[in-house]
């Protein structure tokens, strides 16, 4: 078995997007965010830290893949290979305008996913052999501006039907509609604010890991 379809493996439930951004409105410093996140189970770990430098990022990245790594988690950097490799990340999350994955491949050896809006992103992705896409927005979001309008579960399962590997979903998701979207046969519910603003994030990945755990 290769050390990727190993990781693949743990592409399921729930996916958790640490957005030190997003941490800082709630309060929440982002390190016992991802701490209480790999403590309730979760498997899949992204760091999408759009303000930080450089330096942050390295620094913080390294952080968050030494606690997973303990947990047996995944580790997946958004938009940046080159720290992705640095930080021996095992994922790069990219976007439709960051490094097309041709490139990001000569750089970085992980996995490699994709946002997702519709069927003409998904074919590319598909076409340049990403290991996972993600799709959303699934619901309304206010985390992500410029973002298309909310998909629905119904273009989710479409999505999910059209191809053969996982799919992430992503976009408005919380504890009230998680069931429903894994229940379209996704691999994974990424969310964001639902645990990054939660008043007690605590509680909110119990919450949602009590659905998809
Ligand atoms: N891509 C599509 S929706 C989204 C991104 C990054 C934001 C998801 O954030 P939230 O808070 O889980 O709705
Ligand atoms: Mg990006």
């Amino acid at each position: 078995m290769t050390l990727k379809k190993n990781s693949l493996k743990k592409l399921k439930g729930l996916y958790a997007v640490i957005d030190p951004g997003v941490c800082a409105l709630a309060k929440h410093r982002p390190l016992p965010v991802v701490k209480a996140c790999l403590e309730a189970g979760v498997k899949v770990v992204q760091l999408r830290y759009k303000a930080g430098s450089d330096k942050e990022l390295l620094f913080l990245a390294g952080k968050i893949k030494k606690e997973c790594e303990k947990h047996g988690a995944l580790f997946i950097l958004n938009d940046r290979a080159d720290l992705a490799r640095l930080t021996k990340a095992d994922g790069l999350h990219l976007g439709q305008k960051d490094l097309p994955v041709r490139a990001a491949r000569k750089i970085f050896k992980g996995l490699i996913g994709i946002s997702t809006h519709n069927d003409r992103e998904i074919q590319k992705a598909l076409k340049e052999k990403v290991d996972y896409i993600g799709f959303g927005p699934v619901f309304a979001t206010s985390t992500k501006k410029g973002l298309p309008p909310a998909a629905g579960l119904g273009r989710l399962k479409r999505a999910v039907l059209k191809v053969n590997i996982p799919v992430a979903a992503i976009g408005g998701i919380n504890k009230d509609n998680i069931r429903e979207v894994i229940q379209t046969g996704t691999s994974c519910a990424a969310v964001i604010s639902a645990v990054c603003a939660a008043k007690e994030p605590n509680k909110a990945i119990g919450e949602l890991m009590a659905v998809v755990g």
